[in-house]
């Protein structure tokens, strides 16, 4: 693919925007960044992208602008159904995502790891088990590096591993990953797709490319993987959920071992692994066979499992006071995820959720809330929402604010009980990202007094 002197629209001037432009630039393409935010509100990556040399066209979209262009490259977050794209399409303007461009210019490997929950611990786990067998790799994608930046640097790795979500997937053509994985599909974006059919589809372009020499990572426990197996061309190991006939793992409490039919491939000591819970176990799994498909060592995989941490925000213990224990997992943005924190706990929980609704359905909740749960504590927008699916359940505490939230749940916590942060929404209302909620969380819990 050739960018040189073509005009280039990249839409949206975030993360991705910003490297899109200096991609294309450096292509010598004619870049013009549009953004339907303001100069104010979009702060200094517009001058960042002008001083880059591309031009900005900002406020609503402008249908001129976009039907004079060779090729229109959007973020992740603008969707790819709105009608100045559709226009500029119907004109015959090529409209692809990131991670499409980004793909047509990476030669190296790909593994693709999506799906709705897990996906990142298991990108991360991936990389770290690829540089553990001497396999030099970016980490990048979704996780929040986009793919782009990988294609404009001069740096190569063996392996690329990318973080793709659902989004990215709905503006892909020729995306081909060497290895496609994908986690689970639960309900999630229901503000963005019509139902889940439309969201488990879009997960499904995952595997649209592949070819039979190509692997696909799949959780044979989960209903919508099972539906689209039939049409998958590469070769399926399953990570769970595994048939006698089939090839993958079979999860034990303590190992995990990988089988190609009848014959033992490996088998991974689950024995020093810090991170808790069966999701975890089944994220080990998919991120072995992944790393396994591109060429890991069985021992790089096995200390990567000894060694790794976790990631920030994710069911990530904060502070003990007074015997009550803190977690932070505002990376829980979905239903499911709080499901999946509330069964690893076997503590009573004082749960702070909330935020910006996605069209969860909060009531799927609520036999684990009964279970495990005291009290709720819900803040921003969701917060009716919520009331309305539990209340009949549990007792829920209109907190409002994170600040208030911690304090009513501290003064509520008994010593041996749990406070969690577990929001089961989107954190645009309040915040600019869930880091930003897990940190605030994290900064109002540190300051309680011991
Ligand atoms: N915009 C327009 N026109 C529109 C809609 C939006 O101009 O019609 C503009 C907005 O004004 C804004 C910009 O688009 O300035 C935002 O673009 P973006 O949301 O794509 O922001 P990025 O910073 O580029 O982040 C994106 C991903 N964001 C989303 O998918 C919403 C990031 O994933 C990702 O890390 C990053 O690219 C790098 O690849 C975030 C996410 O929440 C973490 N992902 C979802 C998830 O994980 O569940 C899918």
């Amino acid at each position: 693919m050739d960018l040189k002197g073509k005009i280039i629209i990249a839409v949206g001037l975030a993360l991705t925007g910003e490297a899109v432009a200096a991609f294309c630039l450096a292509q010598g393409a004619e870049v013009i960044v549009a953004d339907k935010a303001s100069e104010f509100e979009l702060g200094e990556r517009v001058q960042n992208v002008r001083a880059m040399g591309a031009r900005v066209e900002l406020g609503p979209h402008n249908f001129e602008t976009f039907e004079k262009a060779d090729l229109i490259v959007i973020s992740p977050g603008v969707p790819h159904t709105i009608p100045v794209l559709q226009a500029a399409a119907q004109k015959g303007v090529p409209v692809i995502g990131e991670v499409e461009l980004a793909s047509r210019f990476i030669k190296e490997p790909i593994v693709a790891v999506t799906g709705t929950n897990g996906k990142t611990t298991v990108t991360s786990l991936i990389g770290a088990m690829l540089e553990a067998s001497g396999i030099s790799t970016f980490v990048g994608g979704n996780i929040g590096n986009p793919l782009v930046n990988y294609a404009n640097s001069e740096v190569k790795a063996r392996v690329v591993v990318a973080e793709i979500s659902s989004f990215q997937l709905d503006t892909i053509e020729t995306f081909a990953p060497k290895v496609a994985l994908l986690t689970n599909v639960t309900e999630d974006h229901m503000d963005r797709y019509d139902g889940m059919a439309g969201y488990a589809a879009s997960k499904a372009r995952v595997f649209e490319n592949q070819q039979a020499g190509d692997i696909a990572v799949l959780n044979g426990a989960d209903k919508w993987t099972r539906d689209m197996a039939g049409s998958i061309r590469a070769a399926k190991w399953y990570f769970t959920g595994t048939e006698p006939s089939e090839s993958g793992t079979i999860i034990n409490p303590d190992s995990i071992v990988f089988s190609k039919g009848e014959k033992t491939e490996w088998t991974l000591s689950l024995a020093k692994m810090t991170l808790a819970g069966q999701h975890n176990r089944e994220n080990v799994a998919a991120a072995a066979l992944a790393a396994y498909g591109v060429g890991a060592n069985v021992e790089g995989i096995q200390k990567a499992v000894d060694t790794f941490k976790g990631l920030p925000h994710r069911l990530e213990f904060v502070r003990e006071v007074m015997d009550v224990l803190y977690y932070d997992d505002s990376k829980a943005t979905n239903v499911d995820a709080v499901y999946r924190a509330l069964e690893g706990f076997h503590s009573p929980v004082h749960l702070i959720m909330g935020g910006r609704d996605k069209g969860g359905h909060f009531r799927d909740l609520a036999h684990m809330v009964e279970q495990k749960v005291v009290r709720i504590y819900v803040i921003g927008e969701a917060s009716g929402v919520i009331t309305s699916a539990l209340s009949g359940v549990m007792e829920i505490v209109q907190a409002g604010t994170m600040e208030k939230a911690v304090e009513f749940a501290k003064r509520a916590a008994r010593p041996g009980e749990l406070v969690v942060l577990s929001p089961g929404c989107a954190s645009f209302d309040q915040y600019k990202n869930y880091k930003e909620r897990g940190q605030d969380f994290c900064r109002v819990v540190n300051a309680l007094p011991a």
